[in-house]
């Protein structure tokens, strides 16, 4: 089967600008139902962060990547893994997104490959250079907004990061987290991202398909 290079900087780009993360602990219902919805809504990218009170370890974790990596693969929507590199190669995810208490980037690229994705949490232009250097591919700068999904989720920084790495030349692809919704999507935009990635905007949405168009109006329609 031929695939489309997700790798290359410009499908990256496409990809990032509607990037729904989930795990079982940000569903109130079925993870598989929530993410159909989403998919038939129209989300871009796909990361699955099983992570969080009553979290899934182990074989059950493993079988609802499966089912959620199913779900993407029907509808030709990259397939990204956070945190955990060996499901990832398990599993041939299409990447990885990992944090600064991760593994260093040049390591995660020496285990997964030259075609493989990895996107990294950045905070600071030191840290966006020392991500570079490694080889990441994406860059995922928040939280811009304030949050409640993450406990250890660092006080919410604005654009302002977004704007300095643009001023300073960095082409690399950004994705702005951390409290986007639809109404402050485009200021995230407007700043220089990609794209903007959410979780709750979209999984705890009374309609989890209409949540991703309006996100999605609000990304595409600037
Ligand atoms: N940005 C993104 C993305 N995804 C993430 N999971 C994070 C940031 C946070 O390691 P990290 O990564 O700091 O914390 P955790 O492993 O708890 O998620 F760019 F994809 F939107
Ligand atoms: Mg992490």
């Amino acid at each position: 089967m031929s695939r489309l290079n997700f790798r290359n900087r410009d499908s990256l780009r496409e990809a990032l600008k509607v990037y729904f993360i989930m795990g079982s602990p940000n569903c109130t219902g079925n993870p598989d139902r929530v993410l159909q919805e989403a998919v038939e809504g129209g989300i871009t990218l796909f990361q699955f962060r099983e992570k969080g009170s009553g979290a899934l370890t182990g074989d059950k974790k493993a079988e609802l990547a499966k089912e959620l990596q199913q779900i993407c693969r029907e509808y030709q929507i990259p397939f990204i893994i956070n945190d955990d590199i060996d499901l990832a190669i398990a599993l041939n995810a299409d990447g990885v997104h990992i944090g600064q208490e991760d593994e260093p980037v040049a390591e995660v690229r020496n285990k997964i490959g030259h075609d493989k994705i990895i996107g990294v949490s950045v905070h600071s232009y030191d840290e966006a250079i020392t991500a570079l250097r490694g080889g990441a591919d994406y860059f995922g700068i928040g939280p811009v907004f304030p949050t409640n999904t993450k406990e250890d989720a660092k006080p919410s920084n604005g654009t302002k990061l977004i704007e300095e790495l643009r001023n300073k030349e960095f082409s690399i692809p950004i994705v702005g987290i951390g409290g986007i919704t639809a109404e402050n999507a485009g200021s995230v935009i407007k700043a220089g991202a990609d794209g903007v990635s959410v979780i709750t905007a979209i999984s705890h949405a009374p309609s989890v398909s209409e949540a991703v168009k309006v996100l999605r109006k609000s990304v595409l329609d600037l």
